[in-house]
């Protein structure tokens, strides 16, 4: 049997696209369709994860291409970060030697895969030539005042020795973890440089309505991670001491509440510290630790509630947060879970004020808060001339009569962007004993990294001779900002700076990005919803409210989140020992074996499990069509005059044609596979088993070395050399359904196949799919055939011709 070399077919088709240039984009192109994957890591070589993103976005630039878009697929490299200190402290290199060698391998792995990138605008985000422009940025936000240095508490990773921002920390059991390295977070307090996102939480949040190409639970993460609450500020009075201000969802509640909760960083539970050891005690105590959700103090101080006039005891208790809302709340155990665990812990009382309106469920006889709280809205009892009313009306009035305001509350804070490491980008700025914190001008940028050194905290501190400068402003002497920028400020306009890789003068050049955004297919990980997915939407807000681009709002039009690819139901990873490499898989296959496997395994959003059998079927239809060409080639096929069967293969040439643009399109791939595979099926049982017409077989061959050409290039352009010979395949036009004048004759035997079923099931009453098929035609002919396909979709004609090819 005939087979394919891969080792040598794969190299020549790659040559061949790049002799011509195909991935090329000019600059005057007018708006090519962007693909993109998100740019790596630079952290080794490739791995599962990555073939399968890039697989996607190839076959969807390949495919795109072919359908006559100029696609614009480019390919750069996230390349500063922690992990290549950390490599380089383990190999005894310096980071940026490391990175540039993870690079080179990175890219080699790339392009033995056969993706096809417009390498001319490759991106490396740690080249001063890009990173120059992070610092430029960096001027501008802070010139529009979306900057600010701050004292704050902050995530600190004793691990990687930096703080990290909220996006970076995660919740595993009950503790707070580093995204990278999962050690347990600390609580510090610090003076750092803040990106003011929360000035566009509305609009970050109003506009995921809008996002229709992404998918919901993405939009839905990121509404919770924003977190807007509309809400009431209420001030109570507390006798002896100044007044505390809550915020509260409920006000409805408030004649329920029974205790004052303070947050141990509120001013007042400071005060009260200072006068009371146990208070002390306990606010000491949660400093910077996680305490118990029902622990806390209470204090000797009352507040006076402002819809009773009852005195409230007021508490310490760390379950209210610092930095939400006011950091008080009055606590309503009957209504709330947290407050009631608490009131539990403390003796406190439990008092319900509002119960399920009287037509609606649970029945209020069912309801007892002394057992567990009752939070949804209802109608209001206990509370006075309030009795009776519903949650939203009470809520209305009791602002009015209170004195309150309406107020809107976020969870997202701002983007805590200073790094205490080595590699990444300095971060622009000037400390001066007499001026402050100074920009370095622009004529002056980049500020270069100096020379690493092997330390223990961030090298850039023992740079003695690079932090000495002098101060922009006044000329005295002056440091350097040692502290870096979140590499996420790399990814936050990396798409952009794909448009004008080489722009000396600017970070992109805003007439061509303005026309070329927003990406029209964007494909990546999940683990990137809220970090980001959300940082690159909000640079792309400022970026055109500060006129770099021009009417550009959101960056991303559609979004894909690609799934794992798993061995045996489990990740792959180092430390399970269940790593396929692909190079492994390249190597012994070629690349467009493990690319149509991937593709083929499922749709782009689910998991699915890498297995040995999946690798050799693909394998397994490749060579099967390699032999279909070589045999057309060889004229080992006996050709005749068309007649119906032809006409019947055509039309299935079309059909399939139609379906695979159609779930292209819909990045059901899969399913576009699954129709291929069967076209080649039935091709290979119709050249065997009838003498197929030679203008239908050439065609079909044609069709479908195209349908594969996206998936598996490789071998798709060497079959197509031998059909054709003349242009690539790779910048081929994609075939159409071209409906030749006698399918008419398919047409009108499946009308009268049609009308022949529709008397017998009318007339004779039978309405089982097999018994009509006999009756209309006892064997297998045409109308049987076109009968089934219509009606139950099943395939007698293929089946006819393999069981004469079985007979043979
Ligand atoms: C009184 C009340 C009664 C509340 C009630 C809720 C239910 P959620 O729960 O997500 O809607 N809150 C206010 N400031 C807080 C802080 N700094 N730390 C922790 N919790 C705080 O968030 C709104 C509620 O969170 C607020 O409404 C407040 O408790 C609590 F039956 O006020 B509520
Ligand atoms: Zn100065």
């Amino acid at each position: 049997e005939i087979t394919f070399d891969h080792t040598a077919i794969e190299p020549a088709a790659r040559e061949a696209w790049e002799g011509a240039d195909v991935f090329r984009v000019p600059d005057d192109a007018e708006d090519p369709m962007y693909v993109l994957a998100m740019f790596p890591y630079t952290s080794g070589n490739i791995h599962m994860g990555h073939v399968r993103n890039y697989s996607i976005t190839d076959t969807v630039a390949r495919f795109e291409r072919m359908r006559g878009e100029e696609v614009l697929h480019p390919m750069g490299w996230d390349s500063f970060g922690l992990p290549a200190e950390n490599a380089a402290e383990r190999r005894d290199t310096d980071p940026e030697e490391w990175t540039l060698q993870c690079i080179e391998d990175m890219r080699e792995d790339m392009t033995q895969m056969g993706f096809g990138y417009d390498w001319d605008r490759e991106v490396r985000t740690c080249d001063p030539d890009y990173y120059r422009w992070n610092q430029w940025l960096f001027t501008r936000f802070r010139e529009e005042g979306l900057l600010e240095r701050k004292a704050g508490e902050i995530n600190w990773c004793p691990d990687c020795e930096t703080v990290l921002a909220d996006e970076q920390v995660e919740e595993a059991g009950d503790d707070e973890v580093c995204w990278r390295c999962e050690s347990p977070v600390e609580d510090r307090e610090l003076n750092q440089w803040y990106l003011q996102i929360t000035d566009y939480a509305d609009e970050l949040l109003d506009a995921l309505d809008d996002l229709d190409g992404w998918p919901e639970n993405v939009c839905e993460m990121q509404r919770n991670w924003i977190g807007r609450q509309e809400g009431t500020r209420v001030t109570l009075e507390v006798p002896d001491y100044s007044d505390v201000t809550i915020f509260t969802t409920r006000l409805d509640t408030i004649h329920g509440a029974t205790y004052l909760a303070l947050s141990p960083g509120h001013d007042l539970a400071q005060t009260l510290a200072a006068e009371d050891d146990d208070v002390a005690e306990y606010v000491e105590r949660a400093d910077g630790a996680d305490l118990d959700e029902t622990s806390g103090v209470a204090t000797d101080a009352v507040a006076i509630n402002p819809a009773t006039g009852e005195q409230l005891p007021i508490y310490v208790a760390d379950y209210v947060l610092d930095d939400v809302g006011t950091g008080a709340l009055y606590a309503v155990p009957a209504h709330d879970d947290r407050d009631h665990a608490f009131a539990e812990a403390h003796d406190l009382p439990i008092r319900q004020v509002v119960e399920p309106a009287p037509d609606a469920e649970p029945d209020p006889d069912a309801i007892d808060v002394q057992e567990a709280a009752y939070t949804a809205d209802g109608v209001l009892v206990n509370s006075g001339d309030y009795d009776g009313l519903d949650s939203a009306s009470a809520r209305d009035r009791l602002v009015e009569d209170l004195d309150g305001e309406w107020v809107t509350e976020y969870r997202l804070r701002d983007w805590l962007i200073s790094r205490q490491r080595y590699w990444g980008t300095p971060i622009p700025i000037v400390d001066c004993p007499d001026c402050g914190h100074v920009s370095v001008p622009d004529e002056d940028l980049p500020v270069e990294l100096p020379e690493f050194v092997q330390t223990t905290g961030n090298p850039l501190d023992e740079a003695d001779e690079w932090r000495a400068t002098t101060c922009p402003e006044c000329g005295g002497p002056a440091e350097r900002e040692t502290d870096t920028m979140d590499t996420f400020v790399d990814s936050s306009w990396y798409f952009l700076r794909y448009c004008s890789p080489d722009l000396a003068d600017a970070p992109f050049d805003t007439e061509r990005a303005s026309d070329w955004m927003p990406v029209d297919r964007y494909v990546g990980g999940i683990e990137h919803a809220v970090m980001h997915l959300l940082y690159a939407r909000f640079f792309t807000k400022v970026l055109d409210d500060i006129d770099l681009l021009e009417g550009v709002r959101e960056p991303f039009a559609d979004l894909t989140n690609q799934g794992m690819v798993l061995l045996d139901g489990e990740k792959m990873s180092k430390s399970k020992g269940n790593v396929v490499q692909p190079t492994e898989i390249v190597e012994e296959y070629g690349a467009d074996t493990a690319r149509l496997f991937i593709m083929s395994a499922a749709q782009p959003e689910k998991d699915f499990d890498w297995t040995e059998e999946g690798v050799r079927s693909a394998n397994r239809l490749l060579q099967r069509t390699y032999r279909l060409v070589r045999a057309h080639e060889d004229g080992s096929i006996a050709t005749g005059d068309r007649d119906e069967i032809d006409a019947y293969v055509e039309r299935e040439l079309d059909a399939t044609i139609a379906t695979v643009t159609e779930e292209f399109e819909a990045f059901r791939f899969n399913h576009a596979l699954q129709a291929v595979r069967e076209l080649i099926a039935l091709i290979d049982r119709y050249r065997d088993a009838t003498d197929p017409a030679e203008e239908t077989l050439d065609r079909a061959l044609r069709t479908i070395v195209k349908l594969l050409g996206p998936v598996a290039p490789h071998i798709a352009e060497h079959c197509w050399d031998r059909l054709d010979g003349e242009d690539l395949l790779a910048s081929a036009d994609w075939p159409t359904a071209d409906r030749p004048d006698d399918y008419e004759i398919t047409d009108r035997l499946i009308e009268n196949t049609r009308a022949d079923v529709r008397d017998i099931v009318d007339v004779a009453g039978i309405e089982d799919p097999e018994t009509i098929r006999l009756a209309i035609a006892p064997d297998w002919t045409f109308e049987a055939h076109a009968f089934a396909r219509e009606f139950d979709g099943s395939d007698p004609m293929g089946a006819l011709m393999g069981q004469e090819y079985m007979r043979e």
